[in-house]
């Protein structure tokens, strides 16, 4: 298979904005959090693992903050034998075009592209949520009736996924990840200048927070049980499951 376009955006001269979801991040996206991200892809295979365990018959999937579809597409896959809806949301029309051509050349599927704001989407009859590294790009104010809406719109038994850069408590050890994780995108082929320039770019619309901060706030929308499943440095992953009427 031919290797994704690689990203380059911040090797140039051009000085970084703000980082926005447009057509030349959507061009390089795939190159780009797998480069990263670290564990990306054990995160996006145990996604799958984790919706196919807990599908239900007439129930839906939701992946919102899509992107290319990556959860949307390994789930599909994980699915083949026992197909179910799954509803791919995402505000960026650039990446959604990426899904659309992905599904295209896949010749249609399971996956239904929604171009919505995750917070004006409503969750309906859900047994499987993915939020892979989106809740971190919503303002923190939106974040507990985000969430809240993901709960109520859930099964009983329904889970949801939460991918996320986050912050420790202890500065000494964020600093220690944070140098960490620098020093995994150089191995990856990023030079310090790209490295610092994203960072800059991504200063004010990722904001990062806690693992005390999610569970916190998982709790307070409904979630029953709310457990890690995943960390590297600073990136981890979370299942928080509603309560089980039966
Ligand atoms: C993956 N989950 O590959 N409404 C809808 N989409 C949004 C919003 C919003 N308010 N804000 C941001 N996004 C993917 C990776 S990337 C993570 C997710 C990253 C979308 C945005 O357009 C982008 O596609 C995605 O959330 C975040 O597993 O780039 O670090």
């Amino acid at each position: 298979m031919k290797a994704p376009p690689r990203d380059k955006l911040y090797a140039g001269n051009m000085m970084p904005g703000d980082f926005v979801f447009d057509e030349k991040v959507a061009a390089v996206f795939e190159d780009m959090i797998h480069r990263s991200v670290p564990g990306y892809t054990t995160i996006i295979a145990m996604t799958a693992a984790l919706a196919r365990k807990h599908r239900k018959p007439g129930a839906r999937i939701y992946d919102l903050g899509c992107s290319l579809g990556a959860a949307s597409l390994a789930i599909a896959r994980r699915m083949q034998d026992n197909p179910c809806e799954i509803i791919a949301v995402d505000n960026s029309r650039p990446m959604l075009d990426g899904l659309e051509e992905r599904l295209a050349a896949l010749g249609g599927g399971p996956v239904q592209c929604r171009h919505e704001d995750i917070r004006d989407c409503v969750i309906e009859n859900a047994s499987v949520v993915v939020l892979n590294f989106t809740l971190q790009f919503i303002p923190l104010e939106d974040r507990a009736a985000l969430l809240r809406g993901i709960h109520d719109g859930m099964i009983p038994g329904g889970i949801l996924i939460l991918s996320e850069k986050i912050v420790l408590d202890d500065p000494r050890l964020n600093e220690l990840y944070i140098d960490m994780y620098h020093q995994f995108k150089q191995d990856m082929g990023y030079s310090e200048l790209e490295i610092s320039r994203k960072r800059t770019a991504l200063e004010k619309v990722l904001l990062p927070e806690s693992v005390a901060a999610h569970r916190a706030r998982l709790v307070k929308a409904g979630f029953e049980s709310v457990e890690q499943w995943f960390q590297c440095f600073n990136f981890t992953s979370m299942v928080a499951v509603k309560r089980n009427t039966q």
